[in-house]
């Protein structure tokens, strides 16, 4: 965009740019700061280069035309190429194969695909239930997102690659998690150091995350091996990567892609849905008055099914709008980039020349108090009762992105924490320390920090 114009922290330093008060460890709850002192759109500078930001609806809902606008790979997302390259998350909008993976991964997150995940998302989540009973049995606090994530990337592992990585059978994150965990820090961590520097500033850094990287490297080419050596699995997500051709060119997946591929699914497939979930718990447990409403749902729509069933999952539209509330507050993936296809004016006002970018910093649109009023900061899943949504303008909640880039997951994501969510609520009463106050760290994603909950078995069906 045009500059000038946008306003930006009042106090930089040269060469340096708005480093002061910047929390790098921080970068989106510091980004929003700024939003609430500069407005629905801004730029911050950092080493001579200069990001903006909108979160005025009026922006959000004019950058999401497909038209004028497209994905931007930049920033973080630009940062995680050398480990996922062309896959389908980071993939450039002209690489051919973002729409060849598209086309050939898009049936694995139909309906008749994702009802055949549910007998397995049900046998993980048992796996967690069993893990929460020994601990709750022993009087012990559980590890909400520390759980969670061994329960998504179990889920993950499991329906799309037929792989069990066993993590509830280990105290300690799998070492698949740490290395991914210290990938994603230090694509965030190379957006605060000045690029020239990085290799210098970074030294030891780099070289961990030349291990990690290396390892989530060998861990794909082990689940591909296996693959390989079992032959066929039952039309999961890797065999759609390994044998299927698309239906219009013949084309296939080359091997070298299928490895960034499933580094993508892996990744992208369990981690933001685990701190979805654990904001979620968050919330529940600090809301009993919500909580119990949610639970008289899921006793009512249950009943005493032990395991219900696929289309008992949708039918929990009470839980579904904690998720959506939880993801209007804290959308675990808290930006998305979106740049000028054409030169263009952005909302009337803005203008960009073809390629230059911005950021929708969505935790900040998903609390613009001309959309969502002046308590926006306020828990309250009905906000997303039928017709609050119905009487909302378009393009105001995105936390799964828009256009053609938006997650293909997220179906896949709601129906596993819809879920899983049902089934806990259903077994525990979920109590939280009063003293806790909510701390979200960063990774790219956001999840809840420190959160430990304490559990009281209620009674369920057999
Ligand atoms: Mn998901 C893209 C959020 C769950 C796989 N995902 C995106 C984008 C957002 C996002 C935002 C768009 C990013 C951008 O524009 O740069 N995803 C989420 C959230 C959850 C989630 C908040 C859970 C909650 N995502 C999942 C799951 C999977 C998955 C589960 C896989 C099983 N997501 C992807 C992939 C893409 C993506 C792959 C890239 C799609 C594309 O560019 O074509």
């Amino acid at each position: 965009p045009e500059l000038h114009r946008i306003p930006h922290p009042p106090h930089r330093v040269p060469l340096l740019g708005d480093v002061l008060g910047a929390d790098r460890r921080r970068p989106v709850q510091d980004s929003m700061r700024y939003a609430r002192e500069l407005g629905p759109i801004f730029r911050r500078r950092a080493f001579g280069k200069e990001f903006v930001f909108v979160w005025g609806a009026r922006l959000a809902a004019d950058i999401a035309d497909e038209a004028r606008f497209a994905k931007h790979v930049g920033l973080g997302i630009a940062n995680l190429r050398p480990i996922a390259g062309d896959g389908l998350f980071t993939a450039y909008n002209h690489e051919p194969n973002w729409q060849l993976a598209h086309d050939v991964l898009a049936p694995g997150f139909s309906r008749e695909a994702m009802e055949t995940y549910h007998g397995m998302m049900l046998a993980v989540t048992g796996r967690l239930t069993d893990h929460w009973d020994r601990e709750t049995a022993a009087g012990r606090t559980v590890d909400a997102p520390g759980d969670m994530t061994k329960l998504t990337l179990e889920t993950i592992a499991r329906t799309g690659f037929g792989h069990d990585f066993g993590s509830f059978e280990r105290d300690r994150p799998h070492p698949f998690v740490s290395a991914m965990v210290g990938t994603l820090t230090y694509a965030q961590r190379l957006n605060s150091v000045p690029g020239p520097l990085a290799p210098l500033l970074l030294r030891t850094a780099a070289r961990r995350n030349a291990a990690d990287m290396a390892y989530l490297d060998r861990t794909v080419d082990g689940l591909v091996a296996d693959r390989s050596r079992s032959g066929g699995g039952s039309g999961d997500l890797l065999d759609r990567m390994l044998e299927t051709a698309h239906p219009a060119t013949g084309e296939r997946l080359s091997a070298e892609n299928v490895r960034k591929q499933v580094i993508t699914f892996l990744v992208a497939g369990h981690e933001t849905t685990s701190g979805a979930l654990s904001f979620a718990l968050y919330y529940l447990a600090r809301h009993p008055e919500i909580a119990a409403r949610a639970r008289a749902e899921v006793d009512r729509v249950w009943g005493g099914t032990a395991q219900p069933g696929y289309e008992q999952v949708a039918k929990l539209r009470y839980v579904r709008r904690v998720l959506d509330e939880t993801l209007r507050l804290w959308p675990t993936a808290p930006a998305f980039a979106r740049e000028a296809r054409q030169d263009t004016v952005l909302a009337g006002e803005h203008p960009m020349r073809r390629g230059a970018w911005a950021l929708v910093l969505t935790p900040m649109l998903h609390r613009e108090p001309a959309v969502w009023g002046e308590d926006a900061e306020r828990f309250d899943p009905d906000r997303f009762d039928a017709k609050a949504v119905r009487a909302r303008p378009p393009h105001t909640f995105k936390p799964f992105g828009t256009g053609a880039r938006a997650c293909i997951g997220r179906q896949f994501a709601l129906h596993e924490a819809t879920l899983v969510l049902g089934l806990l609520l259903r077994r525990y009463d979920l109590g939280i320390d009063p003293g806790y106050r909510l701390a979200v760290t960063e990774r790219l994603t956001l999840m809840p920090d420190g959160l430990r909950l304490r559990l009281d078995r209620r009674p369920t069906p057999a």
